[in-house]
Formats: structure tokens, sequence, C-alpha cells
């Protein structure tokens, strides 16, 4: 599909139907509402947790403090004036099982609640209760969770605004669709523009005359019939700035990259448009830094790195025209029009392990990027695209013998788009060393006597030193043996592995969060767990490195 502001379209709806995952999975984390503006109190509901007596919050980040024990899933927050702005993960251990962390987002707007997602016996349906929205800007946040659900809210405007709503539904990790109608008092329908970039569309329009309007909020497929509580939503209504990229989309840590911001009502000038800002990298920044431009509410992700970063050099359409990397670099690039083929070249000995490895889906780039590897010759020798699991390429390629070669990035839908919502990121690099762990379990349940697994996927690249694993923080009575990997020299591989609790006869009931750690050859990695919703969902960006493990009451 191109990048450009299409309607709702039976397109779109069959892609996001192709979106749904197949496997369902635990959604046992939910927690409502899912977010808060900083400096207030929120009471928040773990419908997982309605028959615990008392539980504990767990807060991944700084800035949210529990008021007391929760009870029956139920209990009260503070958020700090200064906390920072942007995701944390929330859970609930309760004596015997633990909730699993949900995303959590920290603002600087008001929340106003969908009155139906409170009482059960209230209703928003139609305009005679649509509940008000006084102020702008503000962020929605309810529940689709009746068949058919529309949720109204009623709300003045001036006559060329530009209300953008910012959709963060699949951000909460929500199975939501979200629809959105603009309309008069009359019904008659303000034309919506949507734009389906990132996961999360966002729909804008520019309002036709002073006056009342009704924005209906609405699940576009009904999820197949299966809505209810999950499919959540979260909406900021804005008629102020609003970020939608930027681009280089990323940087070197230590040093200040020159942007351009892409989004709307961008420095007053209602509408889409742009914004030339410097982002300034700390030199102990991780490796995305959460940043935001022009006074916009939401943030995105800057991406940033350690090795030296060059800007994409045009023409580079053939492979004569190819631009020279050294190695390791990170360049940014963008398929800027139709048919944009980006070429660079590299100078590789024999049996140098090239490691090339793209950011662009990951990093909310419209670009669905393929790589292919040919010599001198034009021979092509690799070729990647990923397309299967959505992911962004990535190659890791010994070279056959002392030579130049060319690496050829292309945008699988190029013949029909280009433009600048169209970027990547390029790492180019030989034989560089990597070590990961994915953790497939969040919460780990061990009975005084008994044992437990904690299952690992360890991924490698080019590693010389065999992997230790080992938990760091186990509860009083809980051992857990280290595991060795062995390490595959010049290669890229994963394993599949696991760490085994046991918990003594007389452990105590109790908790603690642990942390699984990797080590090889002076490289360390905590486990992660990538964060998942109901149905299954991975459209929480967020992850986690604690595991809660847990000796249960009896
Ligand atoms: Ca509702
Ligand atoms: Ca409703
Ligand atoms: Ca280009
Ligand atoms: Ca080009």
């Amino acid at each position: 599909m191109q990048f450009r502001a299409f309607p709702i379209s039976a397109l779109f709806l069959l892609v996001i139907a192709l979106c749904r995952p197949t496997a369902a999975q635990d959604g046992a984390g939910r927690v409502f509402p899912n977010g808060a503006q900083r400096g207030t109190t929120a009471t928040l509901t773990f419908p997982a947790m309605a028959e615990v007596e008392s539980a504990t919050l767990e807060v991944d980040g700084a800035g949210i403090k529990p008021l007391g024990p929760f009870v029956k899933g139920v209990g009260k927050v503070e958020v700090a004036p200064d906390a920072a702005v942007g995701m944390q993960q929330v859970r609930l251990v309760g004596p015997k099982t633990a909730t699993t962390p949900r995303p959590f987002l920290i603002g600087t707007l008001p929340v106003l609640l969908d009155a139906e997602a409170l009482d059960k016996k209230a209703a928003n349906d139609r305009l005679d209760q649509a509940q008000r929205i006084e102020k702008l800007p503000v962020v929605l946040n309810g529940s689709l969770a009746k068949s058919g659900d529309v949720d109204v809210y009623r709300l003045a405007l001036k006559k060329d605004d530009c209300l953008v709503l910012g959709n963060e539904s699949r951000l909460i990790a929500a199975p939501t669709n979200l629809g959105v109608y603009v309309r008069d008092l009359t019904g008659h329908t303000v034309p919506v523009t949507l734009d389906y970039r990132k996961r999360d569309p966002l729909y804008w329009c520019t309002i036709p005359a002073d006056g009342e309007y009704q924005l209906q909020l609405f699940e576009i497929t009904n999820n197949m019939g299966d809505v209810g509580e999950q499919t959540l939503y979260r909406v900021t209504v804005t008629t102020g700035p609003w970020l939608g990229y930027v681009t280089p989309a990323g940087g070197p840590r230590g040093a200040t990259t020159h942007v351009t911001a892409y989004g709307w009502n961008l420095g007053g000038k209602p509408g889409p448009g742009t914004l030339s800002t410097d982002v300034a990298v700390p030199g102990d920044a991780g490796t995305g830094l959460p940043i935001t431009v022009g006074g916009a509410p939401n943030s995105i992700t800057f991406a940033t790195s350690g090795s030296e970063e060059l800007a994409e050099a045009e023409p580079n359409n053939r492979a004569e025209q190819a631009q020279p990397l050294p190695l390791p670099a990170v360049v940014n690039g963008v398929f800027g029009e139709p048919r944009d083929a980006d070429w660079y070249r590299v100078t590789l000995k024999a049996k140098d392990v090239l490691v090339a490895d793209i950011e662009a889906r990951e990093l909310d780039s419209y670009a669905d990027v393929t790589l292919r590897v040919r010599d001198a010759s034009g021979k092509e020798l690799v070729s990647e695209d990923d397309l299967q699991n959505s992911r962004d390429p990535r190659v890791v390629w010994t070279a056959p013998a002392d030579g130049a070669y060319t690496l050829e990035l292309r945008d699988l839908a190029g013949n029909t788009r280009g433009g600048p919502s169209l970027f990547y990121r390029f790492h180019v690099a030989i034989a560089q060393s990597e070590l990961r762990v994915i953790a497939r379990e969040v919460a780990v349940s061990v009975k005084p006597g008994a044992k437990a697994e904690i299952p690992l996927t360890v991924y490698q690249s080019c590693l010389t030193g065999d992997i230790t694993l080992r938990a760091e923080g186990l509860p009083a009575g809980i051992t857990a043996e280290t595991v060795t990997v062995k390490a595959r020299p010049n290669r890229s591989e994963q394993t599949q592995t696991k760490l085994v609790l046991t918990a003594a006869a007389d452990a105590k009931p109790g908790y603690a969060l642990v942390r699984v750690l990797a080590t090889s050859s002076g490289l360390r990695a905590a486990a992660t767990w990538a964060l998942t919703g109901d149905g299954g969902w991975t459209y929480g960006t967020g992850t986690t490195d604690r595991l809660v493990v847990l000796i249960p009451a009896p």
C-alpha cells in the first residue's frame, strides 16, 4: 500500500483482519485505566485479581507509587509530578499468582474515562448520552466492550481547527481496530483522513465551522464478534501538536543530531507539517531514547548507536553509483520516490563475517525493506526480506573471497510508493558479537520441595566464549543451577534452553523479582519478556527483564 491518506477502505479492513494472531495467549494482565496524568492519583483495576483479598503492585519504572495493597484487584496509585512521560509496566502479585505486566502510559494531559468502563449501568452510545469534553487537549481512555458499542463524546470546535485523534490503543497492548466518526450535532459527517503508517491508525480532519461536534468511537471489525473488556482504546484529542516521526530516525550517542519532525499542528501551523529541530542523545543513553518535539504530548523512540553515522547520498540507484561504507557504520536512508533503489558498497576480506541489519518497521517506518548482497560481477549471493514474520531483514554472511561487494536495498512495495515515511537505518559491521536472551514465561510458581522451569531462547552472533546463564535475586529457599550454552564462532544461532528452579522443603511463601543474566566473554545480557496483551497481541512495545518467582501460599 502507498503512504497516502486513505479513507477507511475494504483493503484496510482486510489488512487488519490478516493481522489478527492465530494463537490465543494469556491476557491476564489487563488493567484499567491504561495510563494517568502525572501529578495525579488514579484508581487501577486488574480484573484477573478480582477474587484476591490482597495483592502487591509492582512497577517497572519510577514515579508510580501504590497507596497500599490492592484489594480484590483494585487499588490507588500516586503518579509523581516529575514522573517521566512515557511507558512503564505494571503488574499485580497475589499470594498464589501474578498477572503479566502491562503497558501503562504516563502523560501530561488530563484523562477522561469512558463512563461505561467505570459503571456497568452507564451508557454513552448516543448523542443525548454523550460525555462532554470541556477542554482540549484530553486523553480518552475506555473500552468498546459490547458488540456494536459506540462511545460518544461531545465538544466545541472552531472553523479551520485541525482536529487530531492520536490513537494509542495497540500501544497499550489492546487488540483494538479503532474507528472514528466526527459529526456535527445533526449527524452530518466531517470527512476524516486516516494515516495508518503506524500500527495505531491516526485520524485527523479540518473543522468546517464553529460549533458543537460529536466524536463516535467504535471497533471497525467488531473484532470478528469477539469484543469485550479487552477492546480498550486510548486516544488523545487535540487541536495542538502531535508527533508522527522524525528523520533521520536515530543518531550517535553523545552527539546532537539535526532532524526533521513530521506531524500535525507543528509550529503553530494547522494540519500536517514539519519542524526542524535538534535531538541531543546523552552518552549513556540506551538503544532507544524517547523524544518529543514541538510541545507534542506523545513521544516516539529515537534510535541510538555507538557507531559512526552517515546520511545516504543519492544518486545511488545503480551498482556503479553504490555509496562506499566504512565498517562499522550506520546509514540513515529513505526510499524517497517510487522505484528508489539504494546501493552501498563494502570491501571485505575472505572469511570476514558481514552483519547487515535493517531497522525500519521496528521504528514505525512504513518501509518493508529487502536486502541483496552481490559480488563485483553482479552475481546475487544473498537475498533477504523476512516478510513472513514482518520483521526487518538481517543478514549474517561470510565473504567467500577478498573483494568489493554491493548491498542493494529496496522497499518491497517500492514500485508504487516513496516518501519521507519510508525511512530506514542500515547497520553494517564485521563479525559483531551479539548476545540476547528471551524468556517465554513472565511468572513462575514453585511449591516447597518442588522444581519449576524458566524456558529461555538464547540468540548469539559471532561469540567466542561459551554463554553462562544464571538467575539473580531468587527468593530465600530457591536455587537454580547455572546453564552453559556453547559459543558458535562466526555464526548466528538460536538455542532453546531452560533454568531449573528448586525450592527447599521449608521454603516460605513469598516472591521476588528475578533477573536471568547471560554472560559471554565481556558481553552481558538480561533476559527480556515481550509484553503481550489479550489474544496474544504484542503491539505494546514494552519489555521487562524482571520475572516473578513465587512460592505460593498453602
Ligand atoms: Ca464503552
Ligand atoms: Ca458506549
Ligand atoms: Ca534513497
Ligand atoms: Ca536511491
